[in-house]
């Protein structure tokens, strides 16, 4: 395969209700898409940065500025290969998410041109992959209690619940209190405590949670471990976990029993793959993370979380959880699951009005 070029596509998503967590409120959605063109056809990538680099330090705007200036140009050129891809870029430094959405588009590019699923080249197991969901931190106990009561309406099989000091063990003992011990609960405080709070975190120990996720910050792998010492409840990091390699550290210094998958977070699904894979042989569960992805990002996630090693519910939830409208077919939830795509590369294509109608900027990049 050769890449004629690619197009950096800007859009905006606003979300159906605003998604606070310990870093931020959101209430629309910046997102870079990309069109990959190769002399084999195209495919689509999206990247997962945020507008502000709270949550990790990539951002969309320096995202599309390594791409264009860096990446891009790094895979042009003869013999263009998917499984190549992070081997042109390891030359850069970082920027994981933005490799991982021209990886994306690559590999998409090439599996529709080879008439192949993403799923079957990852390794796919199942047909259907249970949906759990992201929860915000809210305003007030009652409005978080109708929020839950909605998703497993709905029926969301696993609930996180977003937590930050102040809003963390009043919250967990009401969704217990009202839902029951049969609910499927984990909570996420995305790096707001440090070990002075280890007491506070213990205490959650009461509620029976499947995991507490990256309590600390990322690079606190060593605290992690001591934490892991002083709690019960396992923890789960997301933010540290940046690499294969990175997990397999984490994993040996006993600083996480449970790992968050994030694609885009590691540098593409073919990372993703290689974590699955050390976390498997180590025997530590694994669950796909989300980033809030449209249609595109959400297809490959499913695909991924399809992987034998996916033993917990991930944060992949239908469409509607965040977007009314989404650019592709949207993902909707079959008692509590959402369907592994089956047609070539991701299976999803974004429905032309509804791209068009969302996007802000298009940028042509030739090679
Ligand atoms: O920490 O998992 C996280 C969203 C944006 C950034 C970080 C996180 C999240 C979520 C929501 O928790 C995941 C999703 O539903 O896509
Ligand atoms: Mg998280």
């Amino acid at each position: 395969m050769k890449l004629t070029g690619v197009e950096l596509r800007r859009i905006a998503m606003p979300l159906v209700s605003p998604f606070r967590t310990s870093f931020s409120t959101q209430t629309s959605r910046d997102i870079l898409l990309l069109r990959v063109v190769t002399d084999a056809g195209e495919g689509w990538g999206e990247c997962v940065a945020l507008s502000d680099p709270r949550y990790s330090p990539e951002y969309v705007d320096g995202a599309a500025d390594a791409l264009r200036r860096f990446l891009i140009p790094a895979i042009a050129g003869e013999g263009l290969d998917a499984t190549q891809v992070a081997a042109r870029l390891h030359q850069f430094k970082g920027h994981q998410m933005a490799k991982a959405a021209l990886e994306m588009g690559v590999l998409d590019a090439e599996l529709r041109a080879e008439g192949r699923s993403l799923a079957r080249e990852l390794g796919a197991v199942s047909t259907r992959v249970p949906s759990g969901v992201s929860v915000g931190i809210m305003d007030s106990i009652d409005e978080l209690l109708d929020a839950v009561d909605g998703y497993l309406d709905e029926g969301y099989v696993r609930i996180k619940l977003k937590i930050q000091p102040g809003w963390d063990i009043e919250p967990v003992r009401a969704v217990r209190e009202r839902f029951g011990d049969d609910v499927l609960l984990q909570v996420d405080a995305n790096t707001a405590y440090t070990l002075r709070d280890a007491r506070r975190l213990a205490a959650l120990d009461a509620f029976d949670l499947l995991l507490i996720e990256q309590p600390l910050e990322e690079d606190d792998i060593v605290g992690h471990a001591d934490l892991a010492r002083q709690v019960q409840t396992p923890i789960c990091l997301d933010e540290s976990i940046t690499s294969a390699q990175s997990a397999a550290a984490a994993i040996r210094l006993g600083a996480t029993s449970v790992v968050n998958i994030k694609p885009g977070r590691v540098g593409g699904y073919l990372e993703a793959r290689r974590i699955h894979d050390v976390c498997a042989a180590n025997g530590v569960p694994v669950w796909c993370g989300g980033m809030l992805e449209t249609g595109l990002g959400r297809a490959a996630n499913v695909a991924l979380a399809a992987l034998p090693g996916f033993t917990l519910p991930g944060d992949t939830s239908g469409s509607g959880r965040y977007y009314s409208d989404d650019i592709t077919e949207p993902f909707v939830l079959e008692e509590g699951h959402l369907a592994v795509p089956t047609g070539p590369g991701l299976g999803v294509t974004p429905r032309e009005d509804a791209l068009r109608e969302r996007t802000t900027h298009t940028e042509w990049i030739a090679v």
